[in-house]
């Protein structure tokens, strides 16, 4: 913990613990714009990000940089965890990957949305699945993220988007919004625009720095994330074993074979831990696709 940033932002009161880094991951429907946010927060090309039908990051990535302030920063960017149509043990393993490359606990949650798509239930599977997994207090370090800043050719952009979310958006996300006390922001990852860059981010910052403040500067942690860094714990001893003077051959072998077990073991207690959360989540998901589809009920479009 740091108290370098004291003075950085008026959203952080003296009190808060300052995390020496951030974790920050993307969160959001497949081809919403998650690497190019990542990119435009980390200043540079890093994550793969192109127009595809299909997925093009097939597995989470996790990316070291500094922030314009000097803050560290780790962008975690994820592929469409929640898509409805992924198979089940591909959702699992990929969102134990994204626990354990954010082990230390995640300062904030950017669901990544994007203003010019239909906020459909696959939108509504990102924000329901966040909750499903993590529990209904994961809202306190969610900030909804719009991509496509572009597609707006006002300069005003955050005016723009309080505009949107007020008299267009409709209902569904306006109660997002809501949910995640009013964190919105709207990114134009396509800009060349300095000046536009810098203030996105910048913008962006503020509200993870609103999240540190309500949340005390703690990340968001559970037990999934405790396994995580149980996890890492034992990876760290097994690798300084070989290190240990005066250990048998034998009882080296032995041991690190132990250890292997014991941690095969955790990875099989998170995936089932994982699973069981989002059994849960694609049966909700296929009554919400009935109900959107075949019933037109307007849930949340
Ligand atoms: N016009 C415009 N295009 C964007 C913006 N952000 C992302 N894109 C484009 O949207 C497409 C998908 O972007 P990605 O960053 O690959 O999306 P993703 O969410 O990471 O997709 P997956 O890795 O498949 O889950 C790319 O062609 C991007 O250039 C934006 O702000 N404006
Ligand atoms: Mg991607």
């Amino acid at each position: 913990m740091s108290s370098f940033y004291l003075t950085l932002s008026p959203y952080i009161s003296m009190e808060a613990q300052l995390p020496s880094e951030l974790n920050l991951v993307l969160i959001g429907r497949t081809g919403n714009g998650k690497s190019a946010t990542g990119n435009s927060i980390l200043g540079n090309k890093r994550l793969h990000s192109k127009r595809c039908a299909r997925s093009v990051t097939e597995t989470s990535e996790r990316r070291s940089g500094t922030l314009p302030d000097g803050r560290a920063v780790n962008v975690i960017d994820t592929p469409g965890l929640f898509d409805p149509e992924l198979p089940e043990n591909y959702i699992a393993e990929e969102i134990v990957r994204c626990i354990e490359l954010a082990k230390e606990g995640l300062h904030a949650v950017h669901l990544v949305l994007s203003i010019t798509h239909r906020f459909t239930p696959e939108e509504f599977a990102a924000a329901e699945g966040l909750k499903r997994l993590f529990g209904p207090d994961i809202v306190d370090y969610t900030i909804v993220l719009f991509t496509g800043g572009d597609a707006n050719h006002d300069d005003e952009e955050n005016l723009d988007l309080d505009n949107y979310i007020r008299h267009e958006a409709p209902q569904g996300l306006k109660d997002l919004v809501r949910a995640c006390h009013g964190r919105k922001v709207l990114f134009d990852n396509k800009t060349k625009d300095q000046e536009r860059k810098t203030r996105q981010v910048s913008l962006l910052l503020g509200l993870v720095d609103q999240v540190l403040a309500s949340n005390g500067g703690r990340p968001f942690t559970n037990e999934l994330f405790e396994e995580a860094m149980e996890r890492a714990r034992k990876r760290s001893q097994r690798e300084k074993l070989s290190i240990v003077p005066g250990l048998d051959r034998n009882e080296l072998i032995r041991l690190k074979e132990e250890m292997e077990r014991s941690y095969q073991e955790q990875h099989r207690t998170m995936l089932s831990m994982v699973m069981s959360h989002i059994r849960v989540l694609s049966s909700c998901m296929h009554v919400l696709s009935i109900l959107f589809c075949n019933l037109r009920v307007p849930i949340f479009c």
